[in-house]
Order: C-alpha cells, then sequence, then structure tokens
C-alpha cells in the first residue's frame, strides 16, 4: 500500500536513506569505491524496495527532490571518505539516475553544485544510467553525458546486456565505465559465458572504458571474472548495500 503523499513524508521524515555497496578491485579485493543504493524503512510496513518507490517518485515528479537528496548525501559521504582514507587513485562513488532526472536539463547544474560544494576530484563522482536509458533517446544522451563529462563527472554504464546496444555503438558515448549486468555474469564457467565476457572485457578496455562486473555472489565467480580479464566487481560476495558506518568498518575507519 504505496502512497505518493508516504513518499513525500518518508523524505521529510528521515526514513530514506542512502546505502552504499562497495566496488572491489578483484586482484587484491580492496576497496575502489561505492555505489549509491536509496534504502526506505517504512515504519509500518518494513523496508520498501526503490524498485517500488523510484517509478512512484517518478509518475509525482518527487524524484526531482529524491535524487538531489540522494546525490548530495552520496558526493558528502565521497568527500569525507576521500578525506579519510588518501590514496590514488581516489575512491569514487555512482550514483543512480533514472530516466525522468535525465530529461532535465538542470541535472547538469545539479551535478555542477555537487561537484563544486565538496570538491571533488575529477571523475570520482560517477552518474549511473542503464543502457535502456541511454538507448531511449541517443541523441539527447549523447549531448548530456558530454555536458557532463566536460564537469569533470564520471559516467557509468550500468546493467549493459540488458539493453539493445552494442559496444560498436558506445564508442559514441563518453563512458568511462561499464557494469555488466548480473544476470549476464552470474551463471559464469558454463557453455559460451565465459567466452562472451572476456570478449566483452576486452572490448571494452580496448574502447578505453573500466569493467564493473556486478552480482558476483561467490568466491568462485570472483575468481572466474578475475581470469577473464575483469578489474571490478560488486556484489554480495563482497557485501551488499550498507550504512556509511558499515563501510567505515570495511574501510578500517572504525572498530
Ligand atoms: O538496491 P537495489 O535493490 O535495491 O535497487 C533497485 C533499483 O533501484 C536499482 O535498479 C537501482 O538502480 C535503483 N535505485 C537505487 N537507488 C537509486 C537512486 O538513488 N536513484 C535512482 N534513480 N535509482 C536508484
Ligand atoms: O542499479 P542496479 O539496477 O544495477 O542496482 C543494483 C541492484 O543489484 C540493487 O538492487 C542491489 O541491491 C542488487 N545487488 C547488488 N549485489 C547483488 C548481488 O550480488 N546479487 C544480486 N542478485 N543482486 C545484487
Ligand atoms: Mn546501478
Ligand atoms: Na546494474
Amino acid at each position: 500500500v504505496l502512497i505518493a503523499g508516504e513518499l513525500n513524508r518518508a523524505l521529510e521524515r528521515n526514513e530514506i536513506k542512502v546505502h552504499f555497496q562497495p566496488i572491489v578491485r578483484l586482484e587484491d579485493r580492496t576497496i575502489a569505491g561505492f555505489e549509491a543504493l536509496l534504502r526506505w524503512e517504512h515504519p509500518r510496513y518494513g523496508r520498501r524496495s526503490p524498485s517500488e518507490f523510484i517509478a512512484i517518485a517518478e509518475e509525482t515528479g518527487l524524484i526531482v527532490d529524491l535524487g538531489l537528496f540522494a546525490l548530495d548525501e552520496a558526493a558528502r559521504q565521497l568527500a569525507t571518505w576521500q578525506a579519510r582514507v588518501p590514496g590514488e587513485p581516489p575512491l569514487f562513488m555512482s550514483v543512480n539516475v533514472s530516466s525522468r532526472q535525465f530529461l532535465r536539463q538542470d541535472l547538469v547544474q545539479d551535478i555542477q553544485n555537487v561537484l563544486g560544494r565538496y570538491a571533488l576530484p575529477h571523475g570520482t563522482l560517477k552518474i549511473e544510467l542503464t543502457e535502456s536509458l541511454v538507448m531511449e533517446n541517443p541523441e539527447h544522451a549523447a549531448q548530456m553525458l558530454t555536458r557532463l563529462r566536460e564537469l569533470g563527472a564520471g559516467l557509468s554504464l550500468d546493467d549493459f546486456g540488458t539493453g539493445h546496444s552494442s559496444l560498436a555503438y558506445l564508442q559514441r558515448f563518453p563512458f568511462d565505465v561499464l557494469k555488466i549486468d548480473k544476470s549476464f555474469v552470474r551463471p559464469t564457467g558454463r557453455g559460451e559465458r565465459p567466452v562472451i565476457l572476456r570478449s566483452i572485457v576486452r572490448l571494452a578496455h580496448d574502447l578505453g572504458m573500466q569493467v564493473v562486473a556486478e552480482g558476483v555472489e561467490t568466491d568462485s565467480d570472483a575468481v572466474e571474472l578475475y581470469h577473464l580479464g575483469c578489474v571490478f566487481a560488486q556484489g554480495y560476495a563482497f557485501g551488499e548495500a550498507m550504512s556509511a558506518e558499515d563501510c567505515d568498518r570495511l574501510l578500517g575507519l572504525a572498530p
């Protein structure tokens, strides 16, 4: 029983939080960055999934406020971690952007504002867009992506392998990260999967993109992906989306 009004109040009542899922280097399992993921703990109905409430927020327009909230929280937390965990390259943060957010020209200004507000190094705040969103309107996407890139935002292509694009087509878009969708990653080790995964990784690298395998749930998947040439991974094998405090522990910043 989800009504738009409740979602509106949820944001005001701080029931909606931004959690963070680690993205690791497969070589040594160190944390390279995070993906910011919204979480809503409803006082009566318990945890609601963003796949449910993002769609509602898009219909009502609340996605604008919700998106700004997620963007600001994620950028602020990234700046904190970059200061406390210095390293080269610095930690990055990936923030999801929905279709309706992406259609607004204001998004460019919003992102420029947070990059300035938190003085984030070039490319470390990444905007994550799904392949299908980009393919909805490739002309608009190409123009927006170029502007975002010029501002110093990083760009991640999410859910790769589920939409209808090709790696050759991707040359038109200035993505620096390609995320292989979990549906593609999980059943590794059988038949042609490894061949296809290896080819995606190699082509993406040749096109100058980094590759993140999503939905890596087991250690043996992680080992296999590493041997297929994949450098980064995300999934339950390394941790689900968690609070900033839990991430602090993972980063060695808290007992
Ligand atoms: O974490 P997971 O089950 O729960 O997320 C479900 C879906 O919700 C994913 O497709 C994810 O991209 C989307 N999502 C999570 N957080 C955000 C957000 O801050 N903004 C947008 N637009 N989508 C989000
Ligand atoms: O933005 P995107 O649609 O990629 O959102 C990532 C989604 O995948 C979120 O719902 C997140 O909770 C989920 N997720 C993260 N790690 C794993 C995993 O190892 N296995 C599965 N099945 N889902 C995962
Ligand atoms: Mn994502
Ligand atoms: Na994805």
